[in-house]
């Protein structure tokens, strides 16, 4: 598997914007265009179709080296050989979920705050994420944070991924960048696409350019 820490782009399967049925192919696009890390987000499934959509998407995870990580089921992260774990702020201690997914797994947490940064990081959480920085369609009911916590979260966490998440685009990515961003979750920015491919790419392209300067 390729480095978790220069993952820079995070892709997220999530069943709001696909079909079940169009979810692997979809996940190949992604692959091809260059996301670093790829998480499942199937919100309303039984954990029996769960289990059926990563047995289906794991081998184009697993051929382009990326990460598979499973949101809301620690559980089934053992019984889909998948990667590891993400968990929102009313999931429980990161340690339960640990437990779950089981040894040498990864296990990330949903924060809305710097305060909820600092206990993540705190409980060991190994990648965060951080937002939502605009109002988003996808995360509907909550506040978002605005621009100018980027820097203060990336100024107070300094030993483990943060991708900011939340209304990202390829359209305000490069403001997101310029506010001290290095790692990002787009969602329906590139599950709605005309291509899928070009689109992950370009975001990719735009937050690695920030590494040369
Ligand atoms: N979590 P889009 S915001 C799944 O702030 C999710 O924790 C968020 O989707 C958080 O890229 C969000 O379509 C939705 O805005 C991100």
């Amino acid at each position: 598997m390729k480095s978790f820490a220069d993952a820079r782009l995070y892709g997220i399967l999530d069943l709001g914007y696909v079909a079940a049925a169009d979810a692997p192919d979809m996940a190949r696009r992604m692959l091809a265009g260059g996301v670093n890390i790829l998480q499942i987000r199937a919100k309303g499934l039984l954990a029996p179709d769960v289990l059926a959509l990563a047995a289906a998407v794991r081998p184009f995870t697993e051929a382009a080296g990326v990460p598979l990580i499973i949101n809301d089921h620690p559980f089934l992260v053992p019984r889909t050989g998948a990667d590891g774990a993400h968990i929102g702020q009313d999931d429980g201690p990161l340690a339960a979920a640990r437990a779950k997914a089981g040894a040498g797994k990864i296990v990330g947490r949903s924060t809305h705050s710097v305060e909820q940064a600092l206990a993540a990081r705190d409980e060991g959480a190994d990648y965060l994420g951080f937002g939502p920085l605009f109002a988003t369609p996808t995360k509907p009911d909550y506040r978002p944070i605005g621009l100018e916590e980027i820097a203060r979260v990336h100024a107070e966490v300094t030993d483990r991924p943060i991708f900011c998440i939340g209304g990202i685009k390829l359209e305000n990515l490069p403001e997101v960048i310029a506010a001290g961003a290095r790692r990002v979750v787009i969602v329906s920015g590139i599950l709605q696409a005309n291509d899928v491919e070009a689109y992950a790419r370009t975001a990719g392209e735009l937050l690695r350019a920030k590494d040369a300067r």
